[in-house]
């Protein structure tokens, strides 16, 4: 009697499991059955499409002809364009023609944004994505992402420079991404907390494995490409040598921003991309990278900024704007700080 009821037991706790699904819950997060509620859980259940058939690809990358390697050409950022980049760039643009749902897409990976005017009367929103962040990782089979933020559509301005997209983090309804690791995991906020779903491969659906994630308010990673050291200014020099005295810190770095922030929401810690002499912004793309993440991120208590200015809070002059990144955990982005900022309480460094 005892193990059947057990048994029972097991059974609805695996079903409630199974049954949250990745568009279930945007639903149920975004407040009921409005006509606004299903347009956002659609939206995400195609960027969720997308992130599947992209999976699928790199999954297959060393079998299949146009996943590895380079295009030949080269992006609006002065980079190599890789053929994973390109095609998962054609994937999010084919999940969204048609679709009723998003007016315009602007990545890395076009110089301007991309309209779909059959969209556009009906379409509220616009989505910024980094389709492979990382893809550096993916001639090595290592992890790779892809990070997406969604805004309300406003305006209607197909300049070049997009002047309406131009505005705070704070104008984000919705940010996360996706990480293609061991296994394919989507993460996600609305404005109510952050939420990870996992592929179940057998289902093809990616099902809710921890809600409400709460970054640890200290954690034993520090992430950063110490290649770049002598390129950065006394202050951050000074952190990293700090790190390097202390016990009870280990350097995370994978190449692919996601992973690294993945590994930081759930165990603590912080990243960091300083500016550096050559290029004092950094290297990161605030509208489709750094922004994004800093919504997610404080959504779970964490903190992000550029090291003078709250992430959240700058305005980019252009599409493609560049800042440095300092961001996780709340004592370790203010440790950061205090390196470089006399109003923040020093530790004892001694
Ligand atoms: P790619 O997508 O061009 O590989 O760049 C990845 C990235 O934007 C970010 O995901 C990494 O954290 C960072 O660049 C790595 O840059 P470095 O190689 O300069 O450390």
């Amino acid at each position: 009697m005892t193990n059947s009821t057990e048994l029972n037991k097991a059974q609805e706790t695996s079903l409630s499991r199974d049954f949250t699904t990745l568009t279930r819950h945007v639903l149920s997060q975004s407040g009921g059955f409005s006509p606004a509620a299903y347009d956002l859980s659609l939206l995400m259940g195609r960027i969720a499409l997308a992130g599947k058939m992209i999976g699928r690809h790199l999954s297959q990358a060393g079998l299949t002809a146009d996943a590895l390697g380079v295009t030949g050409e080269i992006n609006i950022q002065g980079e190599a364009v890789k053929k994973m980049d390109q095609y998962a760039n054609r994937i999010f643009i084919r999940a969204f023609e048609q679709s009723g749902l998003v007016c315009r897409l602007a990545s890395e990976e076009m110089e301007k944004p991309y309209y779909i005017p059959e969209n556009c009367p009906i379409g509220r929103y616009t989505l910024l994505f980094d389709p492979i962040d990382g893809s550096g990782n993916i001639d090595t089979n290592l992890a790779v992402g892809t990070i997406f933020s969604i805004r309300q559509q406003e305006g209607n301005d197909e300049t070049e420079e997009a002047l309406d997209l131009l505005q705070s983090g704070h104008k984000q309804v919705g940010a996360g991404y996706i990480l293609y690791g061991s296994s394919t995991m989507f993460v996600y906020s609305i404005g109510k907390g952050v939420h990870a779903f996992t592929l179940d491969p057998s289902l093809g659906e990616f099902i809710l494995s921890t809600t409400n994630i709460q970054i640890p308010s200290h954690g034993s990673t520090y992430s950063i490409n110490e290649g770049n050291f002598w390129q950065w200014d006394e202050g951050m020099r000074e952190y990293i040598r700090y790190v390097h005295k202390q016990s009870g810190y280990s350097a995370r770095y994978s190449g692919a921003l996601v992973a690294d922030i993945h590994r930081i929401l759930f165990q603590g810690g912080v990243f960091i991309y300083p500016g550096s002499q050559e290029n004092p912004d950094g290297k990161l793309r605030l509208l489709y990278e750094s922004a994004p993440l800093a919504y997610l991120v404080t959504q779970a208590g964490g903190k992000a900024t550029t090291g003078s200015q709250d992430i959240m809070d700058v305005v980019p002059k252009k599409l493609h704007a560049r800042t440095p990144l300092i961001i996780g955990s709340p004592e370790d982005v203010d440790l950061v700080l205090s390196f470089s900022q006399t109003e923040v309480e020093l530790p004892n460094k001694g």
